[in-house]
């Protein structure tokens, strides 16, 4: 059984998503480990986006992220990790296949509702700075 982290982005509380969001990870059959709504501070999301430290959208995402709620979940399953990214779809919302989560509702590359993390490793740093 793997474990993965899932973040809802400000957007996806604006819009009223998170209901929608969360269904489609229990129709696959990942169970809810845990789960809380957070105001990120600057501080957590330069750590949670440390390999994006250097890029050019990376203030942009960490004053985005950092604007309001976000819901924080702990997701379980086989081949959890995966299979959220497979759920969540592509990063861009253009190739982001439809019936995935950015597919069906993004329309903004920075705002595109949702993060997965990409490995064990990764949910482990990240399990300890949204749950630790
Ligand atoms: P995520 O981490 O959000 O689950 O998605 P990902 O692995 O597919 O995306 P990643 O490359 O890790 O990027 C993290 C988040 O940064 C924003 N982004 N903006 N403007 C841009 O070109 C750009 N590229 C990425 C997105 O919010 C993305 O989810
Ligand atoms: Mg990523």
């Amino acid at each position: 059984m793997e474990k993965s982290l899932v973040l809802i982005k400000p957007d996806g509380i604006k819009r009223k998503l998170v209901g929608e969001i969360i269904k489609r990870y229990e129709y696959r059959g990942l169970m809810i480990e845990n789960i809380k709504m957070i105001k990120p501070t600057t501080n957590m999301l330069k750590q949670h986006y440390i390999e994006h430290i250097d890029k050019p959208f990376f203030a942009e995402l960490v004053d985005y992220m950092s604007s309001d709620f976000v819901v924080a979940i702990v997701l379980s399953g086989e081949h959890a990790i995966e299979l959220v990214r497979k759920i969540n779809g592509s990063t861009n919302y253009m190739q982001a296949e439809l019936g995935s989560i950015r597919g069906d509702f993004a329309n903004s590359i920075t705002r595109n509702l949702v993060h997965g993390c990409d490995s064990p490793e990764s949910f482990k740093r990240e399990y300890d700075i949204w749950f630790g």
